[in-house]
């Protein structure tokens, strides 16, 4: 049950609804300002307050990954891989417009809104990875060929915004390269990446390399035909939003986000110039100040094989939404998940730190607790709480879905399981001999809170 999972607000979303509140009230009936590419002034506005949005238009990405990873998306649809998420905000439960799959690193999972995905693991290198179909595997192949792409995109686009700091510097081949940089914008958002890396200034590597090493993607898409009833944007009057502002949550600290864009385009018609602000037949990335309603609003239509790339604090200081199109679209979203409690290695340390306190041996037929100090207990209940909250629930809520790809986390989870199973004894009966037998210890308390979760 949903309810079995319930959480309370943290301190931080309170004051963001107050924040937003006030906005709101700032803003009264009107509506705020926002550019596109038709408007005088859109560009400079790109390179003074959205300079760190770089668009990597189609026809600068490879044919082989623009058509490897198209055909993945068909591919992960035919198989019916993508699924609504449930998730919650504000205390309340909701399905998610745009339907999703998580791909990346082996035993990684990503948090958004309360919902833990988790990844259909991308092939790499050291695991066996048992796919449900080829064409699933292709896919993941797919996919990964792109992040990798992307990564090295993203260096590229860092070192051309580092140079770009170095304003004022003696060195005349730097400051060739600035007048470069200087220049507008192009129609089309993209600066041209200068491959020569002679001239440009040393990066923290080690810090740039964890900044750019994508470790999973979150896949989107949505069909608007199928979905009357997607939300207007409310502070800027853009239209319908298959995805609302926000800024991407739990990523490592100034890592970039990397998407690449695929929707049919939309057959020219006559009324094109009959609407005023962004053309509601084509997709957008919207970006807007965070907590700014100085600022105006960006809209940067998105066309099919499109990138954009969110670079360095980007999404922190600024939120983004997707404005939808007419056609069906799919998106892959790349990123630095912070995962220091989110990956399966972190967790089976976890459970085994627990479970040291377990003295005996089950197959004997005898388990007793080490110690009964206080501490040690209440840890122990932690990661009970833990593993049963953040783990088992999350997987067993979101049903078969993995299975439809993957049979990568049924072991882990039955693993998982089986440490809750006995934290669960550890909990309930703290200073007794408690499991009388393998088998007996086994269903002597009886239910793994999957069955709970569906009582
Ligand atoms: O599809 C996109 O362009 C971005 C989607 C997005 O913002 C998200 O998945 O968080």
């Amino acid at each position: 049950m949903i309810t079995t999972m319930k959480r309370r607000r943290g301190r931080g979303e309170n004051e963001k609804d107050a924040k937003k509140q006030k906005l709101l009230n700032e803003l009264g009936q009107s509506q705020l300002p926002y550019l596109t590419p038709k408007d005088d002034g859109f560009h400079q506005l790109w390179k003074t307050k959205y300079s760190k949005l770089v668009l990597r238009n189609a026809e600068t990405i490879p044919q082989d990954v623009h058509r490897e990873v198209q055909e993945a998306f068909g591919l992960l649809q035919k198989h019916a891989c993508l699924f609504q998420d449930l998730v919650r905000i504000k205390g309340k439960d909701f399905v998610t417009p745009v339907s999703r799959i998580l791909i990346g690193n082996p035993g990684y999972t990503y948090k958004y809104l309360n919902t833990r995905l988790f990844t259909v693991p991308w092939p790499v290198e050291g695991y066996e990875i048992n796919y449900s179909h080829p064409e699933i595997s292709k896919a993941c192949e797919a996919l990964i060929k792109l992040n990798e792409h992307l990564r090295r995109e993203t260096v590229l686009a860092l070192q051309e915004q580092n140079l770009s700091e170095t304003k004022g510097t003696e060195d005349s081949v730097v400051t060739e390269k600035l007048q470069e940089e200087a220049a507008p914008v192009t129609e089309s958002g993209c600066a041209s990446p200068d491959q020569s890396a002679a001239h440009v200034p040393k990066n923290d590597c080690a810090d740039l390399k964890e900044r750019t090493s994508y470790n999973l993607t979150l896949l989107n898409y949505m069909d608007p035909q199928r979905m009357p009833f997607l939300k207007q944007e409310p502070y800027f009057g853009m239209g319908k939003m298959a995805v609302s502002w926000h800024h991407d949550e739990n990523l490592v600290e100034r890592s970039t986000v990397a998407v690449y864009s695929s929707c049919r385009e939309e057959p020219d018609s006559h009324e094109k110039e009959a609407w005023c602000g962004r053309d509601p037949a084509v997709w957008h990335v919207a970006l807007k100040v965070a907590w700014d309603i100085k600022t105006p609003g960006l809209a940067v239509p998105l066309y099919q094989g499109d990138c954009y790339l969110m670079l360095d604090d980007m999404n922190m200081t600024h939120q983004h939404c997707v404005l939808a199109g007419h056609q069906p679209r799919f998106s892959s979203t790349h990123r630095v998940a912070e995962c220091s409690q989110g990956t399966l290695p972190y967790i089976l340390g976890r459970c085994n730190a627990a479970l040291e306190n377990l003295h005996g041996d089950a197959a004997l037929g005898c388990l007793a607790l080490k110690s009964l100090d206080i501490g040690t207990i209440k840890g122990v209940e932690e990661i009970h709480n833990e593993v049963e909250f953040e783990w088992l629930r999350q997987f067993w809520f979101q049903g078969k879905r993995y299975q439809k790809c993957t049979d990568w986390w049924d072991q882990p989870m039955a693993v998982l399981e089986e440490h809750w199973r006995k934290m669960e004894l550890m909990r309930r009966k703290p200073n007794q001999c408690f499991i009388r037998g393998p088998d007996e210890g086994k269903h002597a308390e009886g239910k793994g809170p999957h069955r709970l979760m569906t009582e």
